[in-house]
Protein backbone atom coordinates (compact mmCIF):
# COMPACT_ATOMS: atom_id res chain seq x y z
CA UNK A 1 0.00 0.00 0.00
CA UNK A 2 1.51 3.57 -0.44
CA UNK A 3 1.62 6.05 2.30
CA UNK A 4 1.60 9.89 1.89
CA UNK A 5 3.27 10.51 5.36
CA UNK A 6 5.12 7.44 5.56
CA UNK A 7 7.55 5.00 4.02
CA UNK A 8 7.61 1.18 4.30
CA UNK A 9 10.14 -0.79 2.96
CA UNK A 10 10.25 -4.68 4.12
CA UNK A 11 13.89 -6.35 4.28
CA UNK A 12 14.26 -9.98 5.11
CA UNK A 13 11.96 -9.86 8.14
CA UNK A 14 12.37 -6.49 9.26
CA UNK A 15 9.73 -3.52 8.51
CA UNK A 16 11.25 -0.55 8.40
CA UNK A 17 8.93 1.96 8.69
CA UNK A 18 10.12 5.99 8.25
CA UNK A 19 8.10 8.82 9.06
CA UNK A 20 8.12 11.40 6.20
CA UNK A 21 7.02 14.86 6.85
CA UNK A 22 9.98 16.54 6.52
CA UNK A 23 8.93 20.13 6.15
CA UNK A 24 6.79 19.45 9.72
CA UNK A 25 9.68 17.68 10.89
CA UNK A 26 7.57 14.62 10.57
CA UNK A 27 5.33 16.31 13.15
CA UNK A 28 2.64 13.65 14.06
CA UNK A 29 -0.44 14.82 11.87
CA UNK A 30 -4.05 12.84 11.81
CA UNK A 31 -2.97 11.18 8.07
CA UNK A 32 0.46 10.44 9.46
CA UNK A 33 -1.15 8.82 12.71
CA UNK A 34 -3.32 6.84 10.43
CA UNK A 35 -1.03 5.39 8.33
CA UNK A 36 1.05 4.27 10.98
CA UNK A 37 -1.35 2.81 12.20
CA UNK A 38 -1.89 1.23 8.73
CA UNK A 39 1.37 -0.03 8.20
CA UNK A 40 1.56 -1.62 12.08
CA UNK A 41 -1.18 -3.44 11.46
CA UNK A 42 -0.02 -4.73 8.13
CA UNK A 43 3.94 -5.77 10.13
CA UNK A 44 1.78 -7.23 12.75
CA UNK A 45 -0.54 -9.60 9.98
CA UNK A 46 2.65 -9.97 7.87
CA UNK A 47 4.05 -13.71 8.65
CA UNK A 48 7.46 -12.53 7.41
CA UNK A 49 8.21 -9.83 9.29
CA UNK A 50 9.59 -11.03 12.86
CA UNK A 51 10.57 -7.16 14.23
CA UNK A 52 10.02 -3.79 12.89
CA UNK A 53 12.20 -0.48 13.50
CA UNK A 54 10.52 2.77 13.33
CA UNK A 55 12.86 5.84 12.72
CA UNK A 56 12.41 9.33 11.27
CA UNK A 57 15.10 11.45 9.54
CA UNK A 58 18.24 12.71 10.24
CA UNK A 59 17.21 15.99 11.97
CA UNK A 60 14.21 14.42 13.30
CA UNK A 61 12.44 11.53 14.66
CA UNK A 62 8.91 13.39 15.14
CA UNK A 63 8.68 17.05 16.59
CA UNK A 64 5.76 16.04 18.51
CA UNK A 65 1.92 16.05 17.69
CA UNK A 66 0.93 18.75 14.82
CA UNK A 67 0.45 22.10 16.40
CA UNK A 68 -1.33 23.56 13.77
CA UNK A 69 -3.89 20.47 13.80
CA UNK A 70 -4.29 21.07 17.43
CA UNK A 71 -4.15 25.02 17.80
CA UNK A 72 -7.87 25.15 17.35
CA UNK A 73 -9.46 22.73 18.91
CA UNK A 74 -11.29 22.92 22.19
CA UNK A 75 -11.60 20.95 25.24
CA UNK A 76 -15.33 19.90 23.71
CA UNK A 77 -13.73 18.66 20.66
CA UNK A 78 -10.38 16.76 21.81
CA UNK A 79 -12.72 15.44 24.80
CA UNK A 80 -15.46 14.62 22.77
CA UNK A 81 -13.47 12.57 20.08
CA UNK A 82 -11.05 11.36 22.58
CA UNK A 83 -8.31 12.68 20.83
CA UNK A 84 -5.30 9.90 20.35
CA UNK A 85 -6.97 7.31 21.98
CA UNK A 86 -7.29 4.98 18.98
CA UNK A 87 -3.62 5.07 17.59
CA UNK A 88 -2.35 2.86 20.60
CA UNK A 89 -4.37 0.50 20.46
CA UNK A 90 -2.94 -0.36 17.07
CA UNK A 91 0.57 -0.24 18.95
CA UNK A 92 -0.65 -2.21 21.76
CA UNK A 93 -1.70 -5.13 19.37
CA UNK A 94 1.39 -5.53 17.62
CA UNK A 95 3.19 -8.54 19.96
CA UNK A 96 6.48 -8.53 17.58
CA UNK A 97 9.31 -6.06 19.18
CA UNK A 98 9.25 -2.82 17.71
CA UNK A 99 12.81 -0.33 17.65
CA UNK A 100 13.03 3.06 17.49
CA UNK A 101 15.57 4.41 15.72
CA UNK A 102 16.55 8.37 16.82
CA UNK A 103 17.93 10.92 15.42
CA UNK A 104 17.39 14.60 16.12
CA UNK A 105 14.28 15.54 17.54
CA UNK A 106 11.78 13.45 19.54
CA UNK A 107 9.90 15.85 21.12
CA UNK A 108 6.35 16.04 23.01
CA UNK A 109 4.21 13.09 20.66
CA UNK A 110 7.64 12.11 19.37
CA UNK A 111 9.42 11.38 22.80
CA UNK A 112 6.07 9.69 23.16
CA UNK A 113 6.09 7.52 20.46
CA UNK A 114 9.61 6.51 20.98
CA UNK A 115 8.89 5.40 24.51
CA UNK A 116 5.50 3.40 23.03
CA UNK A 117 8.64 1.02 21.27
CA UNK A 118 10.06 -1.55 22.94
CA UNK A 119 13.58 -0.17 23.48
CA UNK A 120 15.57 3.39 21.77
CA UNK A 121 18.70 3.15 19.67
CA UNK A 122 19.13 6.88 19.55
CA UNK A 123 22.01 8.53 17.62
CA UNK A 124 24.60 11.37 18.71
CA UNK A 125 22.74 13.97 17.63
CA UNK A 126 18.94 12.87 19.72
CA UNK A 127 17.58 15.43 21.37
CA UNK A 128 14.32 14.25 23.71
CA UNK A 129 11.82 16.38 24.95
CA UNK A 130 8.41 16.78 26.70
CA UNK A 131 8.21 20.46 26.12
CA UNK A 132 4.22 20.81 25.82
CA UNK A 133 4.17 22.85 28.97
CA UNK A 134 5.48 25.67 26.41
CA UNK A 135 2.43 25.58 24.80
CA UNK A 136 0.12 26.08 27.72
CA UNK A 137 -0.69 21.98 27.52
CA UNK A 138 1.22 18.81 28.67
CA UNK A 139 2.07 15.14 27.31
CA UNK A 140 -1.15 13.56 26.39
CA UNK A 141 0.24 10.18 24.73
CA UNK A 142 1.99 8.31 27.98
CA UNK A 143 4.80 10.86 28.28
CA UNK A 144 4.00 11.53 31.86
CA UNK A 145 3.83 8.12 33.00
CA UNK A 146 6.30 6.57 30.67
CA UNK A 147 9.26 8.84 30.85
CA UNK A 148 8.94 8.71 34.85
CA UNK A 149 9.14 5.00 34.75
CA UNK A 150 12.10 5.21 32.55
CA UNK A 151 14.59 8.05 33.78
CA UNK A 152 12.44 8.52 37.15
CA UNK A 153 10.38 10.85 38.98
CA UNK A 154 12.87 13.81 39.80
CA UNK A 155 14.16 13.85 36.06
CA UNK A 156 10.49 13.52 34.36
CA UNK A 157 9.57 16.36 36.68
CA UNK A 158 12.17 18.68 35.50
CA UNK A 159 11.82 17.43 31.88
CA UNK A 160 8.03 18.20 31.71
CA UNK A 161 8.20 21.29 33.79
CA UNK A 162 10.87 22.73 31.85
CA UNK A 163 10.66 21.82 28.82
CA UNK A 164 13.99 21.24 28.24
CA UNK A 165 15.70 18.86 25.98
CA UNK A 166 17.82 15.91 26.95
CA UNK A 167 20.54 14.77 24.64
CA UNK A 168 21.94 11.79 23.87
CA UNK A 169 24.49 11.18 26.03
CA UNK A 170 22.13 12.20 28.99
CA UNK A 171 19.56 9.83 27.71
CA UNK A 172 21.97 6.80 27.77
CA UNK A 173 22.60 7.31 31.05
CA UNK A 174 19.69 7.71 32.75
CA UNK A 175 18.17 4.52 30.84
CA UNK A 176 15.66 6.36 28.38
CA UNK A 177 17.77 4.56 25.38
CA UNK A 178 19.83 1.53 25.41
CA UNK A 179 22.51 2.63 23.08
CA UNK A 180 23.84 5.72 21.46
CA UNK A 181 25.08 5.48 18.22
CA UNK A 182 26.66 7.53 15.51
CA UNK A 183 23.95 9.35 13.40
CA UNK A 184 25.30 7.99 9.76
CA UNK A 185 24.86 4.48 11.62
CA UNK A 186 21.80 4.72 13.30
CA UNK A 187 19.68 3.24 10.79
CA UNK A 188 21.82 0.34 9.89
CA UNK A 189 22.57 -0.41 13.97
CA UNK A 190 18.93 -0.29 14.27
CA UNK A 191 18.29 -2.98 11.30
CA UNK A 192 21.40 -5.08 12.84
CA UNK A 193 19.76 -5.38 16.12
CA UNK A 194 16.32 -6.13 14.56
CA UNK A 195 18.03 -9.06 12.20
CA UNK A 196 19.61 -10.58 15.51
CA UNK A 197 16.19 -10.28 17.21
CA UNK A 198 14.54 -11.69 14.02
CA UNK A 199 16.96 -14.90 14.48
CA UNK A 200 15.60 -15.94 17.65
CA UNK A 201 12.19 -17.94 18.25
CA UNK A 202 9.23 -16.03 17.92
CA UNK A 203 7.48 -17.27 20.78
CA UNK A 204 10.19 -16.57 23.14
CA UNK A 205 10.64 -13.25 22.24
CA UNK A 206 7.12 -12.42 22.20
CA UNK A 207 6.94 -13.91 25.89
CA UNK A 208 9.76 -11.48 26.70
CA UNK A 209 8.15 -8.37 25.26
CA UNK A 210 5.13 -9.39 27.20
CA UNK A 211 6.50 -10.10 30.36
CA UNK A 212 9.34 -7.15 30.10
CA UNK A 213 6.20 -4.83 29.19
CA UNK A 214 4.23 -6.53 32.74
CA UNK A 215 7.30 -4.65 34.99
CA UNK A 216 5.90 -1.42 33.86
CA UNK A 217 2.24 -2.09 35.09
CA UNK A 218 1.43 -4.30 38.30
CA UNK A 219 3.31 -4.88 41.33
CA UNK A 220 6.71 -6.62 41.58
CA UNK A 221 5.38 -10.02 42.88
CA UNK A 222 2.43 -9.75 40.49
CA UNK A 223 5.19 -9.30 37.51
CA UNK A 224 8.02 -12.16 39.06
CA UNK A 225 5.19 -14.48 38.50
CA UNK A 226 3.93 -13.88 35.31
CA UNK A 227 6.91 -13.90 33.81
CA UNK A 228 7.73 -17.19 35.91
CA UNK A 229 4.57 -18.80 34.77
CA UNK A 230 5.98 -17.58 30.97
CA UNK A 231 9.16 -19.28 31.39
CA UNK A 232 7.09 -22.01 32.29
CA UNK A 233 5.11 -22.37 29.59
CA UNK A 234 8.18 -22.06 26.87
CA UNK A 235 9.15 -25.58 28.03
CA UNK A 236 6.13 -26.55 25.59
CA UNK A 237 7.60 -25.46 23.10
CA UNK A 238 9.91 -27.60 20.48
CA UNK A 239 12.00 -23.92 20.10
CA UNK A 240 12.91 -24.64 23.94
CA UNK A 241 14.44 -28.21 23.52
CA UNK A 242 16.25 -26.86 20.12
CA UNK A 243 17.87 -24.06 21.94
CA UNK A 244 19.20 -26.10 24.66
CA UNK A 245 20.01 -29.24 22.75
CA UNK A 246 21.96 -26.85 20.38
CA UNK A 247 23.94 -25.42 23.24
CA UNK A 248 24.29 -29.03 24.74
CA UNK A 249 25.82 -29.71 21.22
CA UNK A 250 27.97 -26.83 20.80
CA UNK A 251 26.39 -25.83 17.64
CA UNK A 252 23.87 -22.91 16.58
CA UNK A 253 20.20 -23.84 17.13
CA UNK A 254 17.39 -23.67 14.28
CA UNK A 255 14.42 -22.28 15.78
CA UNK A 256 10.81 -23.07 13.87
CA UNK A 257 8.48 -21.18 15.93
CA UNK A 258 7.01 -24.31 17.31
N1 LIG B 1 3.74 20.78 14.69
C1 LIG B 1 3.61 21.39 13.47
N2 LIG B 1 4.65 21.87 12.78
C2 LIG B 1 5.88 21.78 13.33
C3 LIG B 1 6.08 21.16 14.57
C4 LIG B 1 4.95 20.62 15.27
N3 LIG B 1 5.05 20.00 16.44
N4 LIG B 1 7.41 21.22 14.87
C5 LIG B 1 8.01 21.85 13.83
N5 LIG B 1 7.09 22.19 12.90
C6 LIG B 1 7.31 22.88 11.63
C7 LIG B 1 7.60 24.35 11.85
O1 LIG B 1 6.42 25.10 12.02
C8 LIG B 1 8.34 24.70 10.57
O2 LIG B 1 7.40 24.85 9.54
P1 LIG B 1 7.53 26.10 8.49
O3 LIG B 1 8.85 25.88 7.82
O4 LIG B 1 6.36 25.93 7.62
O5 LIG B 1 7.53 27.34 9.33
C9 LIG B 1 9.14 23.44 10.28
O6 LIG B 1 8.49 22.38 11.01
C10 LIG B 1 10.56 23.52 10.75
O7 LIG B 1 10.55 23.89 12.11
P2 LIG B 1 11.41 25.12 12.68
O8 LIG B 1 11.60 26.16 11.64
O9 LIG B 1 10.80 25.55 13.97
O10 LIG B 1 12.82 24.38 12.91
P3 LIG B 1 13.93 24.74 13.98
O11 LIG B 1 15.11 23.89 13.64
O12 LIG B 1 14.13 26.20 14.09
O13 LIG B 1 13.32 24.25 15.42
C11 LIG B 1 12.19 22.73 16.88
C12 LIG B 1 13.08 22.90 15.64
C13 LIG B 1 12.97 23.14 18.14
C14 LIG B 1 11.86 21.25 16.98
C15 LIG B 1 10.91 23.57 16.76
O14 LIG B 1 10.32 23.31 15.47
C16 LIG B 1 9.86 23.29 17.80
O15 LIG B 1 9.98 23.75 18.92
N6 LIG B 1 8.80 22.55 17.44
C17 LIG B 1 7.69 22.29 18.33
C18 LIG B 1 8.06 21.23 19.37
C19 LIG B 1 6.89 20.99 20.31
O16 LIG B 1 6.43 21.87 21.00
N7 LIG B 1 6.41 19.73 20.35
C20 LIG B 1 5.29 19.36 21.18
C21 LIG B 1 4.02 19.45 20.39
S1 LIG B 1 2.55 19.17 21.38
C22 LIG B 1 2.51 17.49 21.55
O17 LIG B 1 3.33 16.77 21.04
C23 LIG B 1 1.39 16.98 22.41
C24 LIG B 1 1.45 15.49 22.54
C25 LIG B 1 0.09 14.95 22.84
C26 LIG B 1 -0.19 13.61 22.23
C27 LIG B 1 0.46 13.38 20.89
C28 LIG B 1 -0.15 12.32 20.08
C29 LIG B 1 0.47 12.12 18.72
Amino acid sequence: MAFKTIIVEIEEHIALIKLNRPDALNALNSELLSELGEALKDARTNDKVRCIVLTGSEKAFAAGADITEMQDLSFVDVFGDDLFSDFPKEFERVRKPIIAAVSGYALGGGCELAMMCDFIICSDTAKFGQPEINLGVMAGLGGSQRLTRFVGKSKSMDMHLTGRFMDAEEAERSGLVSRVVPAKKLVSEAMAAAAKIAEKSQLASMAVKESVNRSYEGSLSDGLLFERRLFHSLFATEDQSEGMSAFAEKREPQFRDK
